[in-house]
């Protein structure tokens, strides 16, 4: 399969994030990566390579709020120049909005800014977040372009992931929404509809959140119950999209704990929705975090498991781009990741 590397990943390095009431090493760590590369290359059969130099801002905004992106862009310059000691700190927020309060008008100060756009105290932005994520975003619109251009699958290989960011919020580790990017890449290319399937253990908030007024892209997403799961506030099975895209957003939560077989019949609805949506091309959002003992979610799934999964996406028979999303226990990631892959390729 065509791998698109995040050559730059690693310079989105969080050291803690706020974790019940204390700062935590990051779960979302660069060797995650890493070890879905070398297990790929081991395994070989792959082509890897980087992103497409060409790759325009123009397709970010396309997902994207400009004043969001411009955040993004300058975040790590104004939190040093609050006090250059900063430099040796990751931002987190400490302050939100709460319903009642102005959103109209976005605060002068950063703090209040990082609060403004950040969902949780989970995600923390350093120096080299901007370029790591938009690399990541160019990643993605290349895996779209390659399968717009005849292959038949690709996969965005990159961190930080992005299915939890929104068009003018991040949270949940991400910052730019890959999968949007690929789906609208898909979209600008020639696609009438497209449908993004999110296996990730967590509800993709954001991209439903994209994509909720349109019925050009049929969202669905198989997670945690949001009523035990992060994020919490977004994911229940009455979430169906609304005006224009009433009925193109479908949403599965799961109890923690859900076995493999149910998880898959699952899998087949959402399958079947995106059969139903007449949709030309598809968009995974490949989180591994439903492997058993991963370290933030609930679910029991085994190696073996992913090249059912991957199988099964497969007969869907529509032309496939992969993204990399979450999956924390580290050690399985590459052999799961790879697992997919292999199944879905046969
Ligand atoms: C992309 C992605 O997978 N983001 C996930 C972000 C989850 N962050 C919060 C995790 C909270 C976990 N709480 C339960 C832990 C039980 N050990
Ligand atoms: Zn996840």
């Amino acid at each position: 399969m065509q791998v698109i590397h995040n050559h730059r990943h690693a310079l989105h390095q969080g050291r803690m994030e706020m974790f019940r009431g204390e700062l935590v090493p990051c779960f979302e760590r660069p060797d995650r990566v890493d070890i879905v590369l070398a297990e790929l290359q081991r395994r070989g059969g792959h082509a890897i390579g980087e992103a497409d130099g060409s790759f325009d801002e123009a397709m970010l905004h396309a997902v994207h709020a400009p004043r969001y992106l411009e955040f993004l862009a300058g975040a790590w310059d104004e939190w040093v120049a609050l006090d250059p000691g900063n430099a040796q700190r990751d931002v987190l927020p400490s302050y939100w909005p709460a319903p009642g309060m102005r959103r109209d008008v976005v605060p002068h100060s950063f703090p209040a800014r990082v609060g403004y756009y950040a969902f949780d105290a989970g995600t923390p932005l350093m120096g080299g977040t901007w370029q790591a994520a938009r690399q990541g975003a160019a990643c993605a619109w290349t895996a779209a372009l390659r399968v717009a251009g005849g292959e038949c699958a690709a996969f965005a290989l990159t961190r930080p992931p992005g299915h939890h960011a929104g068009a003018d919020f991040y949270g949940g580790y991400c910052f730019l929404n890959n999968a949007a990017v690929a789906a609208q890449a898909l979209r600008d290319a020639g696609a009438a509809r497209v449908a993004v399937l999110d296996v990730d253990y967590h509800h993709g908030n954001g991209t439903q959140a994209i994509f909720y007024e349109r019925a050009d892209v049929h969202v669905a997403s198989l997670h945690g119950d949001p009523l035990t799961d992060y994020p919490y506030y977004l994911g229940h099975a009455d979430e169906r999209g609304s005006g224009a895209g009433l009925g193109f957003n479908h949403n599965l939560p799961l109890a923690r704990g859900t076995d493999f077989d149910t998880w898959r019949e699952a899998l087949a609805q959402a399958l079947g929705g995106i059969a139903a949506s007449n949709a030309e091309a598809l968009v995974v959002s490949l989180g591994a975090d439903t492997f058993e003992g991963d370290p933030v979610a609930g679910l029991t799934l085994v190696s073996d498991d992913y090249l059912r999964i991957g199988e099964d996406i497969a007969r869907a028979g529509l032309p496939t781009v992969f993204v990399f999303e979450g999956g924390y226990a580290v050690d399985a990631l590459g052999i799961n990741v790879a697992n997919v892959l292999d199944g879905f390729a046969g």
